[in-house]
């Protein structure tokens, strides 16, 4: 590996189009808003120079906490190419875990789409490091507005001469055991994402139309919608809203994307809809790929008996910033997530850290040029999981004679539901913070169709009972860790089983059949 040298990830991305002949040619659609590569350029200019007005130098951080629309790349870009580090925030979280991301990664500046600023308003005063709030679309009310400052900005900058293995910016991933760790990531990455799985699994061409509905916030969403279609001039569709079976269908037949980046949970879903046609979707679609979660083998085999494409599933990690294990165009193993990609080495460790034979379960590690630089001040973890060139992907894997991996599961009690992450103890914790509860323990637990969601099993506290009191549970958790994560079954227990130091055997619970 080379490096490092200068490298500005902007000029790649952006420039590179414009001076490719690309400046007319459509960079992001949403709704009725249009950006051109050239436009994209002109604005991603002004942004450096309104950093510039908001004294935020090299190297500060700004969060963006920002749905789909044309102004994430605008500031994602603007902000990379003035050598500053934005930090892509998941929107749908809640306030205390905003509150701990803006502290941990001490921005001093908060790029917030106006639907989420009563959130995060209250947190200005809190976070020591936070200079400026700037609103995104709609009314900036006491804030200023980021079309404001850029109307008001030069169109003339400096592409900051950043280095190939400088942090370029942050994504936040959450772990098994304590708080969601600050994830840096270099200017060659994303290049590097592009190159191999986007120019190799998929084959990606300037006249590609990309669509996600994974958001551009998560890992995947920013492969699929920035780094993988930009670096070939190609076009992006972006939803804004929430990705519904009906949403992605319209987006879909409106915008014909000849790719299409789904989860497992949203493929499954649009199946079960009776409009889910060829006719009602793209007509131009080439493939579909699928991560985030295992693809249950029934549902990349239905879909593509119903609509006539290929699910690509393939393992990604916010630590790889995106797939490097995958299914491809024309070697499609459904139920497996594939084969090593080019780019990527992998290696399976059993526990005594042995190479593990055919057919033999062992911890996933990856090698590639996009591997992240480390965990924002977590030494030990970092040192646990990036350890040299090898990065631990916390998954159980085993590789066929074929030389096909099987998913196993995770070497921790993590699972992921729609592609998002659910720590049971996170869920456990806001069972617990109830009145009606004494303890809880949450696992993963297939539904029919194989999907994972989770499960709790809850021991009641003494006293008045709700009548609906899992309706009432389930809207506790929505409201206190994250929408997704509210258990879809709950079985009140007399009591959860545990170790002598009282840790919950949750390997116990998840042997016991529910009723789910
Ligand atoms: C699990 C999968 C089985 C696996 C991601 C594509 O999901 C992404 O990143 P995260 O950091 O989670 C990583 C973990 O998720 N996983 C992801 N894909 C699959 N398990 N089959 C799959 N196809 O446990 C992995 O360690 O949120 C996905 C691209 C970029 C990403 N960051």
């Amino acid at each position: 590996m080379t490096g490092p040298f200068p490298y500005n990830a902007a000029s790649e991305f952006v420039d590179r189009n414009v001076e490719r002949g690309y400046g007319e040619k459509v960079a992001f659609v949403e709704g009725h808003n249009r950006l051109t590569y050239g436009a994209l350029q002109v604005a991603s200019n002004k942004m450096v120079n309104v950093l510039g007005s908001l004294k935020i130098g090299r190297e500060a951080r700004v969060a963006m906490l920002m749905f789909d629309t044309v102004e994430f790349p605008i500031v994602y870009w603007g902000a990379v190419r003035a050598g500053v580090v934005p930090v892509c925030l998941n929107t749908l979280l809640v306030v205390d875990q905003y509150e701990y991301m803006l502290n941990d990664s001490r921005v001093e500046a908060l790029f917030v789409s106006a639907a989420l600023l009563p959130l995060v308003e209250p947190l200005f005063a809190k976070i020591e490091t936070l200079k400026q709030i700037v609103v995104v679309g709609g009314d900036g009310q006491d804030y200023p507005n980021l079309q404001g400052l850029l109307d008001a900005a030069d169109s003339t900058a400096k592409t900051a001469a950043t280095c190939s293995d400088e942090t370029a910016f942050w994504l936040y991933s959450s772990g098994s055991t304590g708080a969601p760790k600050g994830v840096r990531h270099v200017q060659t990455s994303p290049m590097y994402v592009a190159e191999n799985y986007g120019a190799k699994v998929l084959g990606i061409q300037h006249n590609d139309v990309c669509f996600s509905a994974a958001k551009l916030f998560f890992a995947y969403g920013y492969g699929a919608g920035m780094a993988i279609p930009m670096s070939v001039g190609a076009t992006t569709v972006l939803l804004s809203g929430r990705p519904t079976p009906q949403s992605v269908l319209e987006t879909l037949q409106t915008h014909n994307p000849t790719i299409f980046f789904g989860v497992p949970t949203l493929f499954a879903a649009m199946l079960a809809e009776s409009n889910c046609q060829p006719e009602n979707g793209s007509t131009q679609l080439r493939c579909c790929v699928s991560a985030g979660e295992a693809l249950p083998e029934d549902v990349g085999k239905t879909w593509l008996k119903r609509m006539g494409t290929d699910i690509l599933d393939g393992i990604g990690s916010t630590e790889m910033l995106h797939i490097f294990l995958s299914n491809s165009l024309g070697d499609v193993r459904y139920g497996t997530s594939g084969k090593e990609i080019p780019g990527y080495k992998l290696r399976l460790l059993d526990e005594d850290g042995a190479e593990a034979g055919v057919d033999e379960i062992g911890e996933l590690l990856v090698s590639g040029g996009s591997a992240a630089d480390g965990y924002w001040n977590q030494r030990a973890k970092s040192r646990a999981t990036f350890a040299g060139e090898w990065v631990h992907t916390g998954d159980k894997y085993t590789r066929d004679g074929a030389g096909y991996y099987h998913y196993c599961g995770r070497t921790d009690d993590m699972f992921k539901v729609s592609g998002n992450w659910v720590s049971p103890f996170e869920v456990e914790q806001a069972l617990v913070s109830h009145p009606s509860v004494l303890e809880a323990a949450v696992v993963a637990h297939a539904e029919a169709e194989g999907l994972i969601k989770p499960k709790a099993f809850v021991v009641l506290n003494q006293g008045e009972l709700a009548e609906d009191l899992f309706e009432v549970l389930k809207a506790h958790v929505q409201a206190t860790v994250g929408k997704w994560k509210y258990p879809r079954w709950i079985e009140f227990v007399e009591e959860l089983p545990k170790t002598a130091t009282g840790k919950i055997q949750r390997y116990k619970l998840r042997e016991v059949k529910g009723q789910g």
